[in-house]
């Protein structure tokens, strides 16, 4: 027989409201019509937790994840990469088009990319003017040192990035989870027959495509969408991903490869050549230094979060109204 319940004042507010916390110590919250109170710290042996049976977890978790599997199966854009410059593309997506089915799919188990860190493990993050506009846009504070600015750590940058994106409705991540392969159409141009545009993404849980070496008959799943958005970092066991199948299918003759740091130059490079490289794709960020051979830009991440922002802009030419 359960213990009795521990009388509690809990908030019936909906969630994502904030609780009314009282003290750290007396945990007081109001709730409805059955007030009571968790004198917490004081009554903890009383204390129990509201029931549960295990298969009820399992079901709100499968559930929820499958239904939005099914439901992202066609999407509107495709967002490969969560890492900083995708993140500020589906940011500014999901600020500019609530309408749009947006699904993010990244390797990772934690998204985030490179931008957890500032460089060589420093938490500090900067990023030059006029960078500093979608840092205010977002609500992330820093210190101006004129021609560029400084988060404190580089991880509220992404966070705080990172809990926008994920707040948009109509916005999908799916982490752990890597895109295999492209999806493809035939689109012949008048120079070249064998032209495709790209029609969507493959994907396996990220685990699982790791392993197709020592397994078999792990097939991947798909997801169609009009519009698919590259940004999967410069190569590496993962990187520029899209743009490496683009030259194995035939549809780019070669890569121009990322070059070596040179900070002047690379920022600029970098968001002005963010665009839709063959039709239905559009690469930005680190990537797209490796198909115009951009120089790297090292330890400022400005040019991440305003390729994402041109990217969103390509996009919504693509898309239109
Ligand atoms: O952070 P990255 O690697 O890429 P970007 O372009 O968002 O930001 C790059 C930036 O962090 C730098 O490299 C900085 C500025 N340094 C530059 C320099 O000169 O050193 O994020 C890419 C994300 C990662 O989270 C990967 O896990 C993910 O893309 N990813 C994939 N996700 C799904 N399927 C794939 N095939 C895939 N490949 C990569």
């Amino acid at each position: 027989m359960a213990p009795p319940a521990a009388t509690s004042e809990l908030s019936s507010a909906p969630t994502g409201t904030n609780l009314d916390v009282k003290n750290l110590g007396g945990l007081k919250m109001t709730e409805g019509s059955h007030a009571k109170t968790i004198e917490l710290g004081k009554d903890w042996e009383s204390f129990t937790f509201a029931p549960i049976r295990e298969s009820q977890v399992s079901r709100a978790m499968t559930r929820r994840y499958f239904a939005d599997l099914d439901d992202y199966a066609e999407s509107d854009i495709v967002i490969v990469g969560a890492g900083s410059c995708g993140l500020s593309t589906a940011y500014m997506l999901g600020k500019q088009r609530p309408d749009l089915k947006i699904a993010i799919i990244e390797a990772g188990v934690a998204p985030g990319g490179g931008a957890w860190l500032g460089g060589q493990l420093f938490s500090a993050m900067v990023m030059r003017k006029p960078a500093d506009v979608f840092l205010n846009d977002l609500g992330v504070p820093y210190e101006d040192e004129g021609d560029f600015v400084v988060v404190k750590h580089a991880a509220l940058f992404t966070s705080t990035l990172l809990s926008k994106v994920l707040s948009f409705p109509n916005i999908k991540l799916f982490n752990a989870t890597a895109v295999e392969d492209l999806i493809t159409r035939p689109a012949p141009t008048p120079t070249d027959p064998h032209a495709v545009r790209i029609a969507g993404v493959v994907t396996n849980w990220t685990l699982v495509s790791m392993h197709h070496d020592d397994q078999s008959c792990m097939d991947p799943n798909t997801i169609n969408a009009p519009l698919v958005i590259s940004a999967t970092g410069h190569d590496g066991p993962f990187g520029a991903f899209s743009v490496k199948r683009l030259v194995s299918m035939q549809q780019m003759e070669r890569l121009g490869g990322m070059r070596g740091l040179d900070m002047r130059t690379a920022e600029d490079a970098i968001v002005k050549q963010t665009r839709e490289v063959v039709k239905g794709l559009i690469v930005g960020g680190m990537e797209i230094s490796e198909v115009d051979g951009a120089n790297r830009m090292g330890p400022t991440f400005g040019a991440m979060a305003l390729s994402g922002v041109k990217a969103a802009e390509e996009a919504l030419k693509v898309i239109g109204e």
